[in-house]
């Protein structure tokens, strides 16, 4: 931020991150929304593990099934007439470990439950229902490993503009200083877009907006340190498609910077002097 004074005095409050309490979520709620396990973890976790997110026809995906009881959790959208494959291959055992995958359709209901010594395989299986599938991975005994998986689509889909997609935050981020507004990717024909939250894992995904125009939504500030899980669901003439379930952590606030600089002959002060603040600091600029 900078500032540029005015010839004549001037006083001049200016707030950094300003600090608001989290905005209260509506009451509704819905209930039928896809269970999707969402997995927070860090950058470094991200090359190893990325514990699933969404997955494309074609690619292959590395991931850990560890520590043991350990679930990942891959997304892809799909439509009646298309069928798909699904290979699910060791490539490092650390114990026991028996690929297993499960697929869920997008009204949740498991559609294939397959496992395997070294590779768990669904071969053209063909989707019956429009929307955001969920395969779960895993080891079906007690054991731990590495796996690569892949899927692949037929015929493939350009799945742009189909169901929501693209959030920010993305997927799994962390974010400090907390979050004021919701994006997603616009879908193909949305009339309006109804938004859900919730505060923590163990919480319900609430209504937070309704028939919203655009891919966006406001959610005043979401300050408070934690984990947080929302979904979006859009209105089309051909009815209601909802997105996966997307997840973004808020950390403590770094603090801010700020500098002022004078142009010209003018001279600036800042009380207290910076340039680096806690959140929430109220600072007093002073411009001769
Ligand atoms: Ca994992």
């Amino acid at each position: 931020m900078s500032y540029v004074p005015e010839t004549n005095l001037a006083f001049l409050t200016l707030s950094v991150c300003i600090l608001l309490s989290v905005q209260k979520l509506a009451s509704s709620q819905q209930e039928d929304l896809i269970s999707c396990p969402c997995v927070l973890v860090s950058a470094n976790e991200l090359q190893e593990d990325p514990d699933g997110g969404c997955i494309a026809s074609g690619q292959t995906e590395m991931g850990w099934i560890d520590p043991v009881g350990d679930t990942d959790a891959y997304t892809f959208y799909g439509y009646p007439g298309q069928g798909v494959a699904i290979e699910m291959a060791e490539i490092e055992d650390k114990g026991s470990f028996w690929p297993r995958l499960q697929l869920y359709d997008p009204n949740g209901k498991r559609v294939k439950d397959v496992y395997g010594y070294y590779v768990a395989r669904i071969e053209d299986y063909q989707l019956q229902a429009t929307g955001v599938y969920t395969l779960v991975a895993s080891s079906k005994y007690p054991g731990n490993g590495r796996y690569g998986l892949s899927v692949t689509l037929f015929p493939t889909t350009d799945t742009r503009g189909l169901y929501p997609m693209g959030p920010n935050p993305p997927d799994g981020n962390a974010v400090s200083c907390g979050v004021s507004m919701l994006t997603w990717q616009p879908v193909t024909g949305a009339t309006g877009y109804d938004v859900f939250l919730a505060a923590g894992a163990c919480s319900p995904l609430e209504k937070i907006a309704e028939n919203l125009p655009g891919a966006s939504v406001q959610v005043g500030d979401l300050l408070e340190q934690g984990q947080y899980y929302w979904q979006v669901v859009a209105h089309t003439p051909g009815g209601d498609i909802k997105g996966p379930v997307w997840c973004f952590s808020v950390e403590p606030c770094q603090g801010c910077t700020l500098t002022a600089t004078a142009a010209g002959r003018g001279s600036v002060f800042v009380d207290p002097q910076g340039p680096s603040y806690p959140c929430g600091q109220q600072v007093q600029v002073l411009a001769t």
